[in-house]
């Protein structure tokens, strides 16, 4: 229970690495982990599934493959706001992280000891926006940690949101929005959980980067977090109250 708390803390501190890339290859060593953000830097699938193998061969914990791979990627897009790098590289690491945690996550999902289900999460990006990393990830930790997920995808319009928290009779409905266009999109499923009726029987949890405290509460969702570790403690919190 200490070593998963200490791998949260650990997860939930992660900053911002504001090196180029050439300077974090420059910096990295030869050990599993390193070798695998080396390959998101250098959009090398090979070396990215080569030295995943080698990493869980090794029993190296899979969350800290995670925070890995999630300090890499930030540092990525810091160089893409930077103009350091442009979109075609941009989505050359995404696709290359994208390539392995399908595998990380089957990792994560086979320690998860069986338990009671703790409650059922629907969980979805909202329309109009396409990024999927962030939300994976969230529904990774979720699942690993004992929730029902229904993971919906990208680009989820509000009508298909209802739809399946009716089907699922979900607790809770965990956004994701990247955009700042698409975050105003959270506001319109809000309205439309109003219009349903289904406001008191479910919680609403926020999130993506172009999500802030502020606009969760600005539009009235119960709770927000900025991490995907972060996200398993809120909605754990929701299923109390
Ligand atoms: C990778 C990426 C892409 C990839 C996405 C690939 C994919 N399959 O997901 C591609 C190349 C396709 C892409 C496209 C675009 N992108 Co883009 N992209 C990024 C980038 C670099 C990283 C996003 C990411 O994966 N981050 C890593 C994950 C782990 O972080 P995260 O998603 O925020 O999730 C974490 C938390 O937010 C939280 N979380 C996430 N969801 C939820 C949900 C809940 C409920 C909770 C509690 C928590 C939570 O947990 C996660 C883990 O800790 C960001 C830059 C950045 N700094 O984020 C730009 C960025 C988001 N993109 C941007 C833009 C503008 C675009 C494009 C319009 C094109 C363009 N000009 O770049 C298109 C839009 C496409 C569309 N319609 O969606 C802008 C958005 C600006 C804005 N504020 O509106 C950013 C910020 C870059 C920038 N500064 O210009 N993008």
């Amino acid at each position: 229970m200490i070593l998963v708390l200490l791998i949260l803390l650990i997860l939930g501190g992660i900053k911002m690495n504001k090196e180029t890339l050439e300077q974090v290859k420059e910096n990295l060593s030869s050990k599993p982990v390193d070798q695998i953000k080396k390959a998101i830097i250098s959009f090398d699938k090979d070396l990215a599934e080569e030295s995943l193998s080698l990493a869980l061969e090794s029993k190296i914990d899979s969350l800290e493959i995670f925070a890995a791979i999630t300090d890499v990627m930030k540092t990525v897009g810091y160089n893409f706001e930077q103009r350091n790098i442009f979109l075609p590289e941009l989505i050359s690491a995404s696709d290359t992280m994208q390539f392995i945690v399908p595998k990380l996550e089957e990792e994560i999902l086979k320690s998860g000891k069986k338990r009671e289900v703790l409650g059922t999460i629907v969980i979805g990006t909202v329309l109009g926006d396409l990024h999927t990393i962030g939300k994976q990830m969230v529904s990774t930790l979720l699942r690993a940690n004992g929730f029902e997920v229904v993971d919906l995808g990208i680009d989820i319009s509000a009508v298909k949101f209802i739809d399946a928290i009716k089907k699922n009779k979900a607790d809770i409905l965990a956004m994701s929005a990247l955009l700042t266009t698409t975050a105003y999109e959270q506001k319109n499923v809000m309205e439309a959980l109003e219009k349903e009726n289904l406001r008191d029987s479910v919680k609403v949890m926020v999130g993506g980067g172009a999500v802030t405290k502020d606009f969760a509460d600005t539009i009235g969702a119960d709770g927000y977090d900025s991490t995907a570790p972060g996200s398993v403690r809120l909605a754990i919190e929701l299923m109390k109250k």
